[in-house]
């Protein structure tokens, strides 16, 4: 194939434009004016940073992000079932602040607009709650 394509410019280029060549005839049509296919473009724009593609640290093993807000002294939602390497975010939305305390994590004291986040890897249940007010309770589901 490329070398026909070889030939029909080639034969563009002797016989002229007003022409169809000869070496195109067999089952394409002819390209006519067409100008020589043009160089493929560069994989990356100019001037564009090639994007790193390894995912940033603490990202590797991560499968999905949950967001669970802190609102009126409670969790939204309390309960939340998530697959394995996900991670969960909760943001305080109240004035106060709030820690989340579980088994095997434990946050610091969360101000207003403040975030946490912690990456379940292995299947279970972690129920946690807050580490000021202990009747603010809440569940991670992790399945497999
Ligand atoms: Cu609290």
């Amino acid at each position: 194939m490329r070398l026909i394509a070889i030939m029909a410019i080639l034969g563009i280029l002797l016989f002229g434009c007003t022409q169809a060549p000869n070496a195109a005839a067999d089952n394409a049509t002819a390209p006519g004016m067409a100008q020589p296919p043009a160089a493929p473009p560069p994989a990356t724009a100019p001037g564009t940073p090639t994007p790193n593609k390894a995912p940033p640290p603490g990202m590797e093993n991560v499968t999905a992000v949950f967001t669970i807000h802190i609102k009126n002294f409670a969790f939204e939602p309390s309960e939340v079932t998530v697959p394995s390497g996900a991670k969960v975010v909760w943001v305080n939305d109240d004035g106060a602040q709030h820690i989340i305390k579980a088994a095997g994590f434990e946050s610091a004291a969360l101000s207003n607009g403040a975030a946490y986040e912690h990456v379940f890897s292995e299947p279970g249940d972690y129920p946690y709650s807050c580490g000021i007010h202990p009747s603010m309770q809440g569940k991670i589901t992790v399945s497999k």
